[in-house]
């Protein structure tokens, strides 16, 4: 299987890959829907929507307080390096690679991508919250742990016993308008013009990666039914199967930081960006 996989990825002028919670596992991220999984101990309903921000301000902060300290302690995984050096090696043959991500921790920017559209926003930005918990403007990053006091060493929240966080102690900005977290809940739209990024890259690629992503979350579980309508191969990278094996002319199971470097024939090089990773250079 490995061996077209290759032909395959030597004969793409433009590909696509699309990433899940699962290509940040390796890092110490927990994902939402596979064991441990973040969404088993915690309703997302609870916690990821406008509605339960307006319901709960302090639990929906709790909870991306604790995921920000969580992240702020992690660091990219072979997973991450492995899909940026093929970006740079398939750039220097005059060939293309887009990462469609719907993580939110920003570690495809941190191992070194550069064409990256982030379709659900980031856990470091956040926005004024409007009418109903919808963004009221635009979004912009603060990378401050805690983002106040009243959110200092409150761990995970514990899904059956809300906090009650008083509104004056969670983040206002200096207007003394509310925050919330920069990122896309359910039943929230995404940005338009990153969804027409996202749509433009899948229908021109020739192949299409999916990898670490339960393919369960729209718009970005159809992405592989799009490429693979207009065309594209198909891959898929992750621990089990998922609704997007079907699909697949080359589905590999196991952990992306182990596949994606032998896949991508990039391992040498991303040995060498964890090295310096964590010898505190570039990249780490
Ligand atoms: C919208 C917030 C219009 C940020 C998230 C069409 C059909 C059905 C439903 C819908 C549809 N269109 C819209 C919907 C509704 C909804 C939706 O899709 N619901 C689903 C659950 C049925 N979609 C929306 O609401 C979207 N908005 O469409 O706007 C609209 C407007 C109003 C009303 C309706 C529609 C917005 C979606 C964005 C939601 N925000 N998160 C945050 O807190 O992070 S989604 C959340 O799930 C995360 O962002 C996460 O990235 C995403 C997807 O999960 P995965 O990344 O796949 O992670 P998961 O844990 O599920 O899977 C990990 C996989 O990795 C597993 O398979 C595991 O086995 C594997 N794995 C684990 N370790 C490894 C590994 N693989 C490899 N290596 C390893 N080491």
């Amino acid at each position: 299987m490995l061996a077209p996989f290759q032909a395959a990825l030597a004969a793409a002028k433009h590909v696509v890959v699309l990433t899940g919670a699962g290509v940040s596992a390796e890092s110490g991220i927990p994902t939402f829907r596979g064991a441990q999984g973040l969404w088993r101990s915690f309703d997302p309903m609870e916690l990821a929507t406008p509605q339960a921000f307006v319901r709960n301000p302090g639990l929906v902060w709790e909870f991306y307080s604790w995921r920000r300290e969580v992240a702020a302690a992690c660091r990219p995984n072979r997973a991450h390096y492995a899909i940026a050096a093929l970006e740079r090696q398939l750039r220097q043959q005059g060939r293309r690679l887009t990462l469609i991500t719907q993580n939110v921790d920003r570690f495809h920017h941190q191992a070194g991508s550069q064409a990256v559209i982030e379709l659900h926003g980031s856990i470091w930005d956040v926005c004024v919250a409007g009418r109903g918990g919808r963004k009221a403007g635009p979004c912009w990053e603060d990378r401050r742990q805690p983002l106040c006091p009243g959110l200092a060493g409150r761990g995970a929240p514990d899904a059956h016993s809300a906090p009650d966080i008083p509104e004056q102690d969670l983040p206002h900005d200096e207007h003394g308008r509310l925050l919330r977290p920069g990122v896309v809940w359910f039943n929230e739209q995404l940005d338009p013009a990153v969804l027409e990024a996202a749509d433009v890259a899948t229908a021109s690629c020739d192949l299409f990666i999916t990898a670490g992503t339960s393919a369960v979350v729209y718009p970005a579980a159809g992405f592989a039914h799009i490429a693979a309508a207009q065309g594209a191969a198909v891959a898929e990278f992750n621990l089990e199967a998922t609704d997007a094996t079907g699909l697949c002319q080359f589905a590999f199971q196991g952990k992306a930081g182990e596949l994606l470097p032998a896949a991508f024939g990039v391992e040498a090089e991303v040995e060498q960006l964890m090295a310096q990773a964590a010898a505190g250079g570039q990249g780490g």
